[in-house]
């Protein structure tokens, strides 16, 4: 397990901070990239997109947990003949990317060889190569391809070029399905600060480009995903709406003025059941960052709500513990969250749908606490501010566990409800 560089456990916080034109990709790769670019072409299979099957869901196992690895990740099949590969999963960007030998300029270390890149160029005047251009004034250096650049929150970033490429993938409905798909060959990779060894990311945000939106405008399922992260590591991803019962989520509409992420707008934090005065927090779901995060003020009023709390309790500050910034420890080491509940309060934050309904994602202590290796319990609610993540509050895997989280882009609205995420859902078998 790596140690970030202020010696605190490897913090990855996947939400995309910047999206960057082309002029950053060198000379020299494009040379060797029209080199690849001459190979003759595979030839696609676009059977899949023949099918319209609305109405089937796509299921992946999730590995991973929130402490000590910090992330999840899937395995996804890509290319022709078809290579597993371990991705990122993450809400908080829309580019899926691998790890590319086209050759790579500077790439991490991955579990899997890196991807070779099909010759299936995205052209620059694609749609969903202009989604990933912020200013609409993006101007190809080549018409027959499609340069990005990626910034995350963490600091790493990925610069490549866009390719299509088959990914296979099991329905719910027993069919294989083969969808040609848009995904970034990333040849100049920077680590976000941790050790990540992956071999990319999987977008899944509410752009076009994202792989969900990809899957939908082809027809196989509809334009909503969701997660279920188990408190005990793993879980499941999926693709579709029909593996829950809709009326037994609560849900609450995206703001549609920050179309970036999956954000309901602005809440307001709760602390047991009675207002902070912390409201205007803009909040984001991503499941690309392990922790959450409050700006700098809110974070400093959640700290003081938690202290004063725990003033006479038998449990007193770590300072020797560098898992997270704040860890307590008590009489015995503690070995699962059951055994300090009692010491916190349930926090919640209460977003406002248009100034009528009131909509709470609540937070018990389960869903800002993890117990670190040295039987400490930290603080899994971190300093936004100090990331740089500005005006922007996030809610990360630590908040979303052992619940179904659903961002239904069809509706514009992302919903929750308590979920047994252990148990994988099969065929037509429904999650709630
Ligand atoms: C395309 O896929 C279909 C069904 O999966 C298969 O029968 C066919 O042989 C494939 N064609 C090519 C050219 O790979
Ligand atoms: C699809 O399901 C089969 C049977 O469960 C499994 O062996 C295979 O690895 C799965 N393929 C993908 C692409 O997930
Ligand atoms: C949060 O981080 C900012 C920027 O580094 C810092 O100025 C501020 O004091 C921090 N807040 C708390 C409560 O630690
Ligand atoms: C780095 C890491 O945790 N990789 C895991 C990703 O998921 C696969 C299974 O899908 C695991 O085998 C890997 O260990």
């Amino acid at each position: 397990m790596g140690k970030g560089k202020d010696g605190f456990q490897v913090v990855v916080i996947l939400i995309l901070a910047l999206v960057l034109g082309s002029s950053a990709a060198s000379d020299y790769y494009k040379q060797q990239w029209w080199r690849k670019a001459m190979m003759p072409p595979a030839p696609p299979n676009l059977s899949s997109t023949m099918l319209h099957r609305v109405g089937s869901s796509v299921v992946f196992p999730l590995h991973g947990n929130v402490y000590p690895s910090g992330f999840y990740n899937v395995t996804v099949y890509i290319g022709q003949p078809s290579k597993p590969y371990f991705l990122d999963v993450d809400t908080g960007s829309d580019l899926t990317w691998l790890q590319c030998d086209a050759p790579c300029v500077q790439c991490t270390e991955a579990p899997h060889p890196y991807y070779r890149p099909s010759s299936d160029l995205v052209p620059c005047k694609d749609p969903i190569c202009a989604s990933l251009h912020s200013s609409g004034d993006y101007k190809c250096d080549n018409p027959t391809q499609c340069d990005y650049e990626v910034e995350y929150a963490d600091g790493g970033s990925s610069l490549g070029v866009l390719v299509k490429d088959v990914f296979l993938l099991n329905s719910t409905t027993e069919k294989r399905l083969s969808p040609l798909l848009a995904l970034g060959c990333g040849y100049d990779q920077l680590p976000g600060g941790s050790y990540h060894p992956l071999d990319g990311i999987l977008g899944l945000g509410r752009g076009k480009a994202s792989f969900i939106s990809q899957l939908s405008s082809q027809g196989l399922v509809r334009n909503v995903l969701g997660h279920c992260l188990s408190g005990l590591g793993g879980g499941f991803l999926f693709f579709g709406d029909d593996l829950y019962d809709s009326s037994r989520v609560t849900w609450t509409p995206l703001s549609p003025d920050y179309s970036k992420h999956y954000t309901p707008g602005y809440a307001e934090l709760i602390f047991s059941g009675k207002p902070t005065g912390f409201r205007n927090l803009l909040v984001a779901f991503d499941s690309g960052s392990s922790y959450s995060y409050l700006n700098s003020e809110a974070y400093q009023g959640f700290i003081s709500l938690v202290k004063k709390e725990l003033s006479g309790k038998p449990i007193s500050q770590a300072l020797d513990d560098k898992t997270l910034p704040i860890c307590w420890k008590g009489r015995r080491p503690f070995k699962r969250i059951r055994d300090v509940k009692k010491y916190f309060k349930t926090f919640s934050l209460s977003f406002t749908d248009g100034g009528k309904t009131k909509t709470q994602f609540e937070l018990p202590p389960e869903a800002y606490l993890i117990i670190s290796n040295k039987g400490n319990v930290c603080l899994g609610i971190l300093n936004g501010t100090e990331v740089g993540l500005r005006d922007l509050n996030v809610i990360g895997d630590v908040s979303m566990q052992d619940r179904v989280m659903i961002y239904d882009n069809e509706k514009q609205q992302i919903g929750w409800a308590p979920a047994n995420c252990d148990r994988l859902p099969r065929h037509r078998d429904m999650i709630i």
